[in-house]
Formats: C-alpha cells, structure tokens, sequence
C-alpha cells in the first residue's frame, strides 16, 4: 500500500509552483558567469524552457518575469507564446538595482527626480502585467547604505511608503504588490527592508493587496525561518515564496538542496497556517543554476518541493496535538521525525505513472533530446543571462 493516502495525493495533485524566467539564463558569480550550450537568447526561448519542466512534472505551469531583463515589444504576443507552450505568465519582478542612477535609493532616493523614474519603472511594470495577466507585482530594493552615518534611516523609511502609495494605487482589483526583504547586499551596513517586520510593516499601512514575499535564502544564518512562515501566514500577509537554497549567504541555490530538513519544517508551518494550495500563497523558485544543467535544475527543484511537501502532509497531527497538549515532549518530536524520515519517492513514482507522467522525471528529460537540440539550434546570438 502506498504510504501516499488519496487525501495527501489530492492535496499533492493541486500543487503549483512558479518558475523564474532567470533560472535559465546564464548566471554565475562575481568572479565568473560560465556559458553553456542552449541557453536562452531571448525571453522567448525562456519560456519554451521553462515549457519543459512543466511538461515533466506538472508542477510548474507559469513563469515569472523580470523586467527590464524579459523586456519584449509585445508582451500580448509574449502571453500568446506561453500559452502555447502549455504555461502561463505569472509574477513580474520590477528592477531597480542595476541603474546608475540609483547608486544612493531608488523608492528611498533624496531626489525627488530619481524616485520619480523609479516610481514610473514599478508604474511601467503594472501595464506589463495588464497585458500578460500578471497578478503579482514583486519588490525586491537593494536600497540601503554602508557606512553609519550616510543615511537618513528614517527619512528613507517615510520616503520608501510614500513612493509604495503611489505604485499601490496603481494596482488594479485584482492585482497585488509583494514587498521581498532581504538582511544584507548589496548594502552592508543598512538595508531598507532588511526583515519581515519592516516588511509587514510597510505593507500593512498599503492595504489589504499588498503582501510580504519570504525568500528563503535572505535571512541570517540560524534564523527560525518557519517561525517567520507561521507568523506571516497568522497574520494573513504570507503573498509568497522565493524558494531556493544557501549554506552561507544568499546562494540561490537549488531549493531543499543545503538542507532538506529546514523546507520540511517550513511546509509543514505552511500546511498547518492553512497556506498549502492557497492561492494567496504563491510559491515560486528564485534561483541561478550557475554548473548545472538549467532545466534539469529546475526539475529537480520543483521535485523537492514536491517531496518535502509530502511528507509535510505525512505528519500525524492528532498524534502531534495530542503530545504537545500532554508536555510529552518526545513523542511529539518522534511523531514529527517520523514524517520527515518517510521515503516519499516510490510512492510518488508511482502516482506520476498512473497520472501519465514519467515516474522520473529527471531521465524522461535526459532521454527527451531536448538538451541536446537546444544546443546545437541555439547557436549565435548573445546568451541571455542574469541581468541581461
Ligand atoms: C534579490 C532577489 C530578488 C531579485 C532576484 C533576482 O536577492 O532574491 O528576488 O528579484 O534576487
Ligand atoms: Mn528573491
Ligand atoms: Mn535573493
């Protein structure tokens, strides 16, 4: 029998998890970006990649956007594209850190002038997402200083609430604005939203379509990430997940990669906040394949999610409660172990035969000759990367 009941299999099946358009660009680190056959020109052949790992996993049926990187002319055509790879344009990430002119802030900027031109760039990304059908407007500022004493930290936080009320209004009903904090880098001394609380704070006084966004790898190391998760999730403000993985700082990389264990005790906070399959909690990838191979990456991680996911669902939670309401102590982490420990994989080979899907999905891929073609069709042309 699987250790798969037909009550986590439905929850496991409704399971959606966004792509960043990024993920298949080339990216490397400060020293070197090393180029790989069959990377993506252009936004086009992006999305066709990004196609791949949904087709699969089924996990994965739409794709993030980052402008002005995934900037096109049409972006009705470049919605028509992901349609007819079988995905779907999904959060738009606006850019405001690789701008000369936004060396000292761009939202927090002294120069009325300069936040003008950032205020319009976040402006310009909501009509992006009225032609793509963007829910999802994402802010990530790497706003902030390096020496004490060069900033005014708190003219800057007035300044940063002022410039997110005027993108706020902008939003259509529909629409949302996910505030991404970040505790370090490219400022090292201050950052201007630094943690969830500053986080929450700005966007509590925007109103109820503007959420804060987790990105996994931005906290300090030790962090109780899953406290954060619980908290966000109780206060109704979790907008979303960028998933990814690091062992020191924000190393982008592969999701469940450092520790498998960590995304186990975050899902299950998500599963108990009632944020599982929610659509108010968007999960999403946010990271750089910098080695390997980008789309068996990105399988791969969307597999972990899957996998940690269930055995998040595995936990025995009458068991739980009931040790936790009696101070045993022991058993409660046993019950809890115990679900982490489970071997989810046969099952979930299994399941994915019987829904029609590789039961690995990884060498369904190799097999596939994807790779393979990618790299001999895509040459010429610059290789897209991150940042270009
Ligand atoms: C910042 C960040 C943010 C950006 C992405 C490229 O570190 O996590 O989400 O948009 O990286
Ligand atoms: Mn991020
Ligand atoms: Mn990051």
């Amino acid at each position: 029998m699987s250790v798969l009941s037909p009550a986590v299999l439905s929850e496991l099946e409704k399971q959606s998890i966004e792509l960043p358009s990024w993920a298949f660009g080339n990216s490397g680190t400060r020293f070197k970006v090393f180029g790989t056959p069959g990377t993506p020109r252009d936004p086009w052949e992006k999305i066709a990649d990004a196609a791949q790992v949904h087709r699969y996993t089924a996990l994965a049926p739409s794709v993030a956007l980052h402008i002005p990187w995934d900037l096109v002319d049409s972006f009705e055509d470049l919605r028509k594209h992901a349609e007819d790879h079988g995905v779907a344009l999904g959060t738009v990430n606006s850019n405001t850190f690789q701008d000369d002119d936004y060396k000292f802030g761009a939202l927090t900027h002294e120069d009325a002038a300069i936040r003008r031109k950032a205020i319009d760039h976040h402006l310009a990304c909501i009509d992006v997402m009225d032609a793509t059908g963007s829910r999802d407007l994402k802010i990530w500022l790497a706003e902030g200083s390096n020496y004490p004493g060069q900033a005014d930290l708190r003219g800057r936080q007035d300044r940063l609430q002022d410039s997110l009320q005027e993108i706020y209004a902008r939003l259509g009903d529909d629409q949302r604005l996910v505030l991404e904090y970040k505790f370090f880098e490219p400022a090292f001394y201050h950052t201007d939203v630094p943690d969830w609380g500053t986080s929450y704070a700005q966007v509590s006084a925007l109103g109820e379509k503007a959420m804060v966004c987790l990105d996994t790898g931005h906290h300090a190391p030790g962090t109780n990430i899953e406290f954060i998760v619980m908290q966000l999730l109780r206060l109704g403000r979790l907008g979303s997940f960028d998933f990814n993985s690091r062992f020191y700082a924000d190393d982008d990389l592969i999701v469940g990669a450092a520790d498998p264990f960590q995304l186990f005790r975050i899902l299950f906070e998500v599963v108990r906040g009632g944020g599982l399959n929610n659509p108010d909690v968007a999960f999403m990838l946010d990271q750089c394949h910098n080695i390997e191979d980008k789309i068996p990456g990105q399988i791969r991680s969307v597999l972990n999610v899957q996998e940690m996911t269930a055995r998040a669902l595995l936990v025995d939670t009458d068991a739980l409660t009931a040790a936790q309401r009696s101070g045993d102590v022991l058993t409660a982490n046993a019950v809890f172990m115990d679900a982490f420990y489970t071997d989810v994989r046969p099952a979930l080979a299994e399941w994915r035969e019987s829904r029609g899907l590789a039961a690995d999905p990884m060498a369904a891929y190799a097999a596939s000759g994807y790779q393979e073609k990618i790299a001999a069709e895509r040459v010429g042309g610059v290789q897209a990367g991150w940042g270009a």
